[in-house]
């Protein structure tokens, strides 16, 4: 089948065009066959510019590349969650799969926890490809693609970069190269904790820590990761961090998975950073977002965006608020019980000085070369910070 990625790229993102279901699955196994040749973890350079969840709001997508600049101009780490929860999963995940195919040395596609047969049966992706296409074959060629997307990247062997979190079962890079990633996503075990996990404030030292006794592996190897309310993965605290940082010769751990307020959220003296990329999100969180552009000299550069106007339409014709006719439950819910990240404090001018590393860190993987970057910041108003649901391992906050 000959394949005019570009006119694809212009069908999805300027006539707004759905593509054919063999269209799909021919894209799907042309991305598996690029991605089945990429180690669990990628090893990429600067300059790079880092994407968070984005999760099917495709104007914000098509916006954030107006800001960020579109591949090839600029590189790019995507860090998972491209689908659920927004309206437009399919019309998200297809480009994304475009611009993999079209530039896959300077695409990198990072799997969420969202990236799973099981999630998105609940969170809206499963339903919206019913409602599209009419049954569930795009559904299976996507998530089939998951089961291929790498677990991590390295920028410049210096910043690490995961959908989630750290695990307390991976002390260094080279056990995640080792785990088979090319399944759906385990309950539990390194991959899941590396979508799943979160960073936590505050999280108690290793002498004041009192573990419950209910996880072995927190109570009696690694006091510094606790159990994690959302039922998979785990809570880290700074030390977990620094651990992680100093074993593996790196100086930052980035990330995406919980929303921020403000579109990115700075922690432990800069050890670590949440990028979260999709604004307003679910249309009513009042959110920003951003990318973490990383520059030729590592410095961190955090451009921070609003909606655009087209998310304003919130849904697209044909699906109410309500939406439960069509397959999403509801409108995406957003409970504030659990106040999320809180505002940033420091390192509020977005600039971040360049990093320093441990020490450095052997690199045998494919590199990306530098590219420009175009920058442009808008800014928004409103502000809420929330996440919802509690349960088993599909339920999950928010993200
Ligand atoms: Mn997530």
């Amino acid at each position: 089948m000959h394949l005019d990625l570009k006119r694809l790229v212009s069908d999805v993102t300027e006539r707004k065009q759905l593509l054919d279901e063999d269209l799909i699955k021919e894209l799907c196994e042309r991305c598996k066959e690029v991605l089945v040749e990429e180690g669990n973890v990628r090893h990429v350079a600067a300059p790079v510019t880092i994407v968070g969840d984005v999760h099917g709001q495709f104007y914000d997508v098509l916006e954030l590349f107006r800001i960020g600049g579109a591949p090839p101009d600029t590189n790019y780490v995507f860090l998972g969650d491209y689908v659920d929860r927004g309206y437009y999963s399919v019309e998200t995940i297809t480009l994304l799969v475009l611009y993999k195919l079209l530039h896959p040395q300077r695409v990198t596609l990072v799997r969420g926890n969202h990236e799973s047969r099981a999630v998105t049966q609940t969170y809206g992706f499963y339903a919206e490809c019913v409602r599209k296409y009419g049954g569930a074959a795009v559904w299976q060629h996507f998530t089939d693609l998951f089961d291929y997307l790498v677990l991590a990247v390295v920028v410049e062997n210096t910043v690490f970069c995961v959908h989630g979190g750290l695990s307390p079962v991976v002390h260094t890079i080279d056990q995640i190269s080792v785990v088979d990633r090319f399944r759906e996503l385990p309950h539990e075990g390194p991959i899941a904790d590396l979508v799943w996990s979160d960073p936590m404030e505050n999280y108690p030292t290793a002498s004041a820590h009192s573990p419950g006794g209910s996880d072995p592996i927190s109570a009696m190897e690694r006091p510094e990761f606790g159990l994690s309310p959302r039922g998979a993965g785990y809570l880290f605290g700074k030390e977990a961090v620094r651990k992680f940082l100093e074993v593996n010769g790196l100086a930052h751990v980035t990330r995406a998975h919980q929303l921020c307020q403000e579109g990115y959220r700075i922690m432990y003296g800069n050890l670590l950073s949440t990028v979260w990329s999709a604004p307003n999100y679910c249309y009513r969180c009042g959110n920003l977002a951003s990318v973490l552009e990383v520059g030729p000299d590592l410095g961190f550069h955090y451009n921070v965006f609003g909606p655009c106007p087209e998310n304003e339409r919130e849904a697209p014709v044909g699906v109410g608020s309500g939406g439960g006719r069509f397959g999403f439950r509801t409108t995406p819910s957003v409970d504030d019980d659990e106040a999320l990240l809180p505002p940033a404090t420091g390192l509020n001018g977005k600039i971040v000085p360049p990093l320093r590393r441990w020490d450095v860190f052997d690199d045998d993987d494919e590199v990306v070369g530098p590219r420009k970057s175009g920058k442009r910041a808008i800014e928004n108003d409103d502000e809420y910070d929330g996440r919802a649901g509690k349960g088993g391992v599909v339920d999950e906050y928010f993200s």
